[in-house]
């Protein structure tokens, strides 16, 4: 009697989820409702009416219910089945999720030159994952600080960084301080910080204009915010719900294209705000951009000398 048991738990295990309405965990890396969580939640509303009797994703939530710099791991594990999480909270499994900010090209041209395969490889190897899409390609980032500098010098700066910005800012001379986004605001009210790297949008959602002076130019990087699966649960899925989340991904992806009227409101509310632009100039910019590119690459290829110099080739710069 036992072993038939034992015998029926084993085929609905081994048997693809099929006719049945299937439910997944997933969390964000970042707060609910804030700027990088938001294309996220549409996602997940998306998917609950196409998927209708098919798939149903149940959003647990932001970093309360999972912090920043455990959800890698996480959906790795399959604490959860999704999230939605920046390569920067998991370089401990995958230094060169690092690389990932470097490429700026559309979702469209990375999914056509090969790059989204090479990521999904990595992905499926290093994070037990499936690399459902990438958000924010054309969503630069910023050094933001609280002392005026007269050039791009951070010597004497306490500058709160993720891997994001830890290079840079060490190569113009800064002291990183590492902290997930819920410490930043804390970090400047109380000067343990003078400064903060953070995307061009999103400063509003957590009061940070508000102990904010000065964003400096110019913008750097891509943002990347990735869809995760947890590979055993994209593989247990049929086609038809593979179908509904594919879709859903390449729908998310396309959204980036409002980011270019948010990017340019986003900047007029921060000058409205009283936070002044820090513009050392064209020559200055250049300088800036070539250096922080340049050790960011060197420190991909360093950390993940197999992956790196091939993320380096289909970024193309
Ligand atoms: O600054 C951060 O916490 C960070 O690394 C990040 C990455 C992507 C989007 C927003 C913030």
């Amino acid at each position: 009697m036992r072993s038939i048991f034992i015998a029926a738990a084993l085929i609905a295990v081994a048997s693809p989820a099929a006719a049945e309405e299937v439910t997944l965990r997933a969390v964000s890396a970042f707060a609910e409702g804030t700027e990088f969580s938001r294309n996220f939640e549409r996602f997940v509303e998306k998917v609950n009416a196409d998927g209708k009797g098919l798939i149903k994703i149940n959003y647990i939530g932001g970093p309360r219910a999972v912090p920043p710099f455990e959800v890698g791991n996480a959906v790795r594990t399959r604490v959860v089945d999704m999230a939605n999480v920046t390569g920067a909270f998991y370089t401990n499994l995958m230094p060169e999720a690092d690389g990932f900010k470097l490429n700026g090209k559309p979702m469209s041209e990375q999914r056509k030159n090969g790059t989204w395969d090479y990521i999904n490889q990595l992905h499926n190897q290093k994070l037990g994952s499936q690399y459902l899409a990438r958000q924010f390609h054309n969503v630069p980032f910023h050094i933001y600080l609280n002392k005026k500098i007269d050039k791009i010098d951070f010597s004497g700066l306490k500058i709160r960084v993720t891997p994001v910005y830890r290079d840079v800012v060490e190569a113009f001379g800064g002291t990183p301080i590492t902290t997930a986004p819920g410490e930043v605001y804390t970090a400047l009210e109380r000067g343990v910080a003078d400064g903060y790297g953070w995307p061009v949008t999103g400063i509003f959602d957590l009061g940070w204009d508000k102990v904010t002076k000065f964003r400096m130019e110019p913008p750097f990087y891509s943002v990347e915010v990735n869809v995760l699966v947890n590979l055993d649960a994209w593989k247990w899925l049929n086609d038809a719900q593979r179908k509904v989340l594919n879709d859903a991904a390449l729908w998310l992806e396309g959204l980036d294209s409002e980011k270019v009227a948010v990017i340019k409101a986003e900047r007029e509310r921060q000058a409205a705000a009283g936070i002044q632009t820090l513009d050392f100039g064209p020559a200055a910019s250049k300088a800036f951009l070539d250096r922080a590119y340049e050790v960011a690459w060197q420190s991909v290829i360093k950390r993940a000398p197999e992956t790196g110099p091939k993320l380096r080739q289909l970024a193309g710069n």
